[in-house]
């Protein structure tokens, strides 16, 4: 879709003018904050109530009513995985430049997204949507045993690498941010180098930057 009111300058987000995460950086604009301050590209924020989530200006945007968005100039994009994947395509830093190298990390990309999150996406509804039903005590377990079944492979191809393959890229950008859902839950406390590839990813100034800029949305929204 294009941008009818393309403007030049930096890109801008749309985001929860009062993240129901309370600031946790859980909310997934958290993940292009971070992917545009890896690449030191400086944005600005839109801050959305759900009222405007769903009114037609930001369905214009996306068709879902969700956050985050992504503007800059002729490009709306809405997606997590296409909004990243766009700043690593178009900024050194997050990708290698070409090659089996640029795919993999892509693949990396795919794989948080499509083998890893589904599952945890599962445990968060089954928590949070489904804790009443008479079921949702038999079901958990076997919730929470997809998960482990997704993050032992994980785990094992990791081993002790500090990253997923070679260095720091969109693929870990992606997979850490997945794998931080899990932290309340308990469940990366069975796959240590796991729970220190999380570290390490939030110990990144790029990604304290980014939680702090979502963390102040968070705060000046409490005090309003
Ligand atoms: N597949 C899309 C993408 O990756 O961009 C998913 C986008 C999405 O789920 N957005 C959520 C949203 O807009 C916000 S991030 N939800 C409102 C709606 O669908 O109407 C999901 C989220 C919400 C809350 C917490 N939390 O409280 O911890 C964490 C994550």
């Amino acid at each position: 879709m294009k941008n009818p009111r393309a403007t030049t300058g930096m890109p801008t987000l749309t985001a929860f003018e009062s993240s129901p995460d309370r600031g946790q950086g859980l909310a997934r604009d958290m993940r292009v904050r971070w992917a545009l301050e890896e690449v030191g590209q400086a944005y600005g924020v839109r801050l959305l109530s759900f009222q405007d989530m769903k009114a037609p200006t930001h369905l214009a945007r996306h068709p879902f009513g969700q956050i985050p968005t992504y503007e800059d100039g002729d490009v709306v994009l809405f997606e997590t995985g296409a909004i990243v994947l766009h700043i690593a395509e178009r900024h050194p830093g997050l990708m290698p430049v070409a090659g089996a190298d640029r795919s993999r990390a892509i693949a990396w990309l795919f794989a948080a997204l499509n083998t890893i999150e589904p599952p945890i996406l599962e445990l968060v509804t089954a928590r949070l949507l489904e804790a009443d039903r008479p079921w949702s005590a038999e079901r958990l377990p076997l919730v929470q045993e997809r998960i482990h079944d997704r993050l032992r492979p994980l785990a094992d191809r990791l081993g002790d690498a500090a990253w997923l393959d070679g260095d720091f890229s969109v693929g870990d950008l992606m997979m850490a941010s997945v794998l931080l859902r899990l932290r309340a839950s308990g469940l990366l406390d069975a796959h240590p180098n796991l729970s220190r590839y999380v570290a390490r990813a939030e110990a990144r100034p790029a990604y304290r930057r980014a939680f702090d800029a979502q963390l102040a949305v968070f705060r000046a929204a409490s005090v309003r």
